[in-house]
C-alpha cells in the first residue's frame, strides 16, 4: 500500500510512535511518505520506500500566527497526487485530522478518494482538544475521518466523554519493536560510566512539561536516595527542567541527579535503568514507560489514564495516586530492596511488553488500511 503519515516530528510520544509505525510499514514493503515540517527525529534513514516531504510556510507580516494547517493540507494534496497515495494516517488530531479533512475535500474535487485514518494520542483530547477554542473542529474532524483509533481504552473513554462522537473508535495500543530492544540488551551496558556498582539507577524521560510533574520525579528520588545509594538520570528538555534542577539543588541531591537533555539514544540510556519514574498528571498510554519496560526496567508511575493498561501493579512495577511521592518512593524501595526482587520486577516488566509487540500490532493497522481500500465509497 502507499501510505502518507502525518505527525509531529519531535521527541513527543505521538511523533515517535508514528515514526516507528512508518518505518515498520516500510520494512513490510509498503511505500511510506512522512509529511511534516521537519524530518522526524527517530527517522534515521530514508530508503526507496521511505520518504520525507517537508511542509514549508511562507512568512507574511500580516500573519501573527502562521497558517500551518493550510500549508499542511496543500502539501498533503500535492504528495497524494504525485505519489498516488491511498491512505493518509494522521497522528494527533490537532491540527492534523482537520488538515486531512480539508485535503480529502480538495482531492475529491479532483476525483481522488483518499482514506483518512486518525490516531488520537492523548493531549489532543484530554488537555488541548477539548478546550473551547478547538473542541468543535476536533470533534468534526474525528467524526469525518474514515477510521479513528486511540492508543488506549482509557483514551477512547475520555474521547467519548469529552466529545459528541458519532464515529467508531478502535483501540490499538502503542507497540514496541522487541527485536530492537533484544539487540540492545545483548550489547554490554557500560553502567560503570554513570554509577558506582552498588548504586541503583533511576530514569525519567519526557518533554518536561507540567503534565509530567518532573518535580515529583525529583521528590520521589530524594526520598529513595536517603536510604539507597542511587543516581537519577533525567532525559529530555522542556519548560520545567530548570525548576527540577533547582529542586535537586535545594534537596541536596544535585550531585546524583544527572540532566542529559534530549537524546535519540533512548535504548542505550535505558539499558542502565533499574527503575523508570513516570509520575504524570495524565497519560493516555505512557509510551516512555513501555520503552523502559522493553529494556527491562521496573516502572513507578501514577495510576492515571492508560498507565494501568501498561504498568501492572505489583508485577512490572507499582501505580500510585497523582502527587503521592511518599507512596511512589515506598514502592520504589520495595523494588530495589534486594537484588532478587529487583531482577524479578525487571524481568516481569520485559515479559509484560510482549503483548505490545510490533508483530501483534502492525497487522491490526494494516487490516484497517486494507478494509478501507476495499470499501467502495
Ligand atoms: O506525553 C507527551 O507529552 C507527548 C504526547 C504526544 O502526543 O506526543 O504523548 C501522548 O502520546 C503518546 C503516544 O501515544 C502517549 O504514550 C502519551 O501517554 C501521550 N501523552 C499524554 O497523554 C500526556
Amino acid at each position: 500500500m502507499r501510505i502518507g503519515i502525518v505527525c509531529y516530528p519531535t521527541f513527543g510520544g505521538s511523533g515517535v510512535v508514528a515514526t516507528e509505525l512508518g518505518m515498520a510499514l516500510a520494512d513490510n514493503k509498503h511505500e511510506v511518505h512522512f509529511i511534516t515540517y521537519n524530518q522526524p527525529v527517530r527517522l534515521d534513514f530514508i530508503s526507496h520506500n521511505l520518504h520525507f516531504h517537508e511542509v514549508t510556510m511562507e512568512e507574511y507580516p500580516l500573519f501573527q500566527y502562521q497558517p500551518y494547517e493550510l500549508a499542511l493540507s496543500t502539501r498533503m494534496v500535492e504528495v497524494v497526487e504525485k505519489y498516488q497515495l491511498e491512505i493518509l494516517h494522521v497522528h494527533y488530531a490537532i491540527p492534523h485530522a482537520y488538515a486531512a479533512y480539508m485535503a480529502k475535500q480538495m482531492l475529491k474535487e479532483k476525483g481522488i478518494d483518499i482514506k483518512v485514518v486518525t490516531t488520537l494520542h492523548g493531549t489532543d483530547i484530554t488537555l488541548v482538544g477539548s478546550h473551547p477554542s478547538y473542541r468543535t473542529a476536533v470533534e468534526f474532524s474525528i467524526n469525518h475521518s474514515d477510521a479513528v483509533t486511540t492508543v488506549s481504552q482509557s483514551l477512547k473513554e475520555d474521547t467519548l466523554r469529552l466529545f459528541n462522537i458519532t464515529n467508531d473508535i478502535q483501540v490499538i495500543h502503542n507497540f514496541i519493536d522487541m527485536d530492537k530492544y533484544d539487540k540492545a540488551n545483548e550489547k554490554e551496558c557500560q553502567r560503570i560510566a554513570l554509577a558506582k556498582p552498588n548504586e541503583r539507577i533511576f530514569t525519567h524521560i519526557s518533554n518536561f512539561r507540567p503534565v509530567k510533574r518532573v518535580e515529583d520525579v525529583v521528590k520521589t528520588f530524594a526520598i529513595v536516595h536517603k536510604t539507597v545509594p542511587s543516581k537519577l538520570l533525567m532525559v529530555g528538555d522542556g519548560p520545567d527542567r530548570r525548576d527540577a534542577e533547582l529542586l535537586a539543588k535545594t534537596l541536596g541531591i544535585k550531585e546524583d541527579v544527572i540532566f542529559l537533555g534530549n537524546s535519540s539514544e533512548v535504548t542505550e540510556l535505558l539499558c542502565y535503568t533499574d527503575v523508570f519514574l513516570l509520575p504524570s498528571k495524565t497519560e493516555s498510554f505512557g509510551f516512555a514507560a513501555l520503552e523502559a519496560m522493553a529494556a527491562e526496567a521496573a516502572v513507578i508511575s501514577t495510576n492515571t489514564g492508560g498507565l494501568p493498561e501498561v504498568n501492572k501493579h505489583g508485577y512490572s512495577g507499582y501505580l500510585s495516586a497523582i502527587g503521592d511521592v511518599e507512596d511512589m518512593a515506598n514502592n520504589a524501595l520495595k523494588i530495589v530492596k534486594d537484588e532478587a526482587t529487583l531482577q524479578r520486577f525487571k524481568s516481569n516488566a520485559k515479559k509484560h511488553t510482549a503483548q505490545f509487540s510490533l508483530k501483534n500490532i502492525l497487522p491490526v493497522y494494516e487490516d484497517i488500511y486494507k478494509s478501507l481500500l476495499e470499501k467502495v465509497s
